[in-house]
């Protein structure tokens, strides 16, 4: 059994933080990643939690990311807005964008912001939180590396290029999805890496393209998007909403801009928000009703809603702290020295 190490989620936030200082990111930016990480810790997604720190740190010492710029806000349409995050990563400028952008939203009903030129490690749903907490409907998706082979080829094209949606529940957690259009997130490999353990069939190939279970094989080889061909167009989609739409990079120019370095993925995120009082006046309750029936229809069947373990968890890691493994635990503390 692996060693772990029990946090508070003061304590996780706080060894996060104190490796970002450490290492030079600016007060701001290391707080918007420590919070974000602890977040990702404290909802059961170890993939984009207190892991995501070692990459953070190594992109800042592999000069691909910037450890205090100032993002830019530019109000570049009635209803788009953009936010250049000038090499950062995502999370500030869109902390910064955010108010603009939901006062966008409210008065034309539906809006979209480009985050441009950010370095991106994060998990998505903590994007969209903020706005269905608004009671707004969102959307965001983000290309990553060239990691993923389209359906029918052999070679790393897409990046994981994760989707997230978000509706809001009167008096509830929202609906919140938030999945890779690969079989599985990369970090998710990682993980199994480093904890020595077999893939599922179908996440990916090796270098000759043959089908693999191996997560070292897999990292140097390829992944495979979930669902075959429908996977494969919807990767395609975030490659070009979160791409050439909005002035950014695709994730083969993200992984050729890495230039073998292995820090995150840089490039653009798309978030598209609708305020569904604007769409319904009147008839929002009524609407928002037929809505909960949905929730509850697909509850019956025993269907979980996504984002339901996400939100059971919470609760509890709040009450109890969260669990690392030992060695993740020395890795950070390591870069605090
Ligand atoms: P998962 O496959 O674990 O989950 C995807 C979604 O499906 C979640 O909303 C999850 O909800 C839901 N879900 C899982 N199992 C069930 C079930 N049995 N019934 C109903 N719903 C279910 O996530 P991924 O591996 O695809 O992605 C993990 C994270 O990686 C995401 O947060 C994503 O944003 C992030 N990512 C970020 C990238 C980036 O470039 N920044 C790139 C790729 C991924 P729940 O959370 O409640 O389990
Ligand atoms: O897990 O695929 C991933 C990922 C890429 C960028 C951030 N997370």
């Amino acid at each position: 059994m692996t060693a772990s190490i029990r946090l508070t989620l003061d304590q996780a936030y706080h060894l996060a933080q104190r490796a970002l200082r450490s290492n030079g990111f600016s007060a701001e930016h290391a707080d918007a990643v420590a919070q974000n990480v602890t977040a990702g810790e404290r909802d059961g997604c170890a993939s984009h939690g207190l892991y995501r720190i070692l990459g953070c740190v190594h992109s800042l010492r592999m000069g691909k990311v910037s450890a205090d710029a100032e993002p830019e806000l530019i109000d570049s349409a009635p209803a788009i807005m953009r936010v250049n995050a000038h090499g950062a990563f995502s999370l500030v400028a869109y902390r910064r964008a955010l108010p603009a952008f939901v006062d966008k939203v409210k008065r034309n009903g539906i809006a979209a912001l480009a985050i441009n030129h950010c370095v991106h490690f994060s998990a998505l749903w903590a994007d969209i939180e903020p706005l269905t907490e608004q009671g707004l409907v969102a959307l965001a998706c983000t290309p990553s590396h060239a990691w993923v082979t389209p359906a029918g080829g052999n070679q790393p094209l897409f990046g994981t290029n994760p989707i997230a949606f978000g509706w809001p529940r009167p008096a509830r957690p929202p609906f919140v999805f938030d999945m890779a259009t690969s079989a599985a997130a990369r970090g998710e490999i990682e993980l199994h890496r480093r904890a020595g353990k077999p893939l599922p069939p179908g996440w990916g190939i090796d270098r000759d393209g043959n089908p693999s279970t191996d997560a070292a094989s897999v990292l140097a080889g390829a992944m495979l998007t979930f669902g075959g061909h429908k996977g494969s167009a919807l990767a395609a989609m975030v490659e070009l909403l979160a791409g050439p739409l909005i002035g950014d990079m695709t994730s083969k120019e993200s992984l050729a801009f890495d230039n073998q370095t292995g820090s995150s993925p840089y490039g653009g995120e798309l978030i598209i928000a609708m305020d569904p009082q604007r769409f319904l006046g009147e008839q929002q309750a009524t609407y928002l009703a037929h809505a909960e029936t949905l929730f509850s229809d697909m509850q019956q069947q025993g269907a979980r809603l996504p984002g339901e373990r996400r939100f059971r968890q919470r609760p509890l890691s709040e009450q109890h702290g969260i669990e690392l493994p030992q060695a993740l635990y020395e890795e950070i503390e390591a870069l605090c020295q």
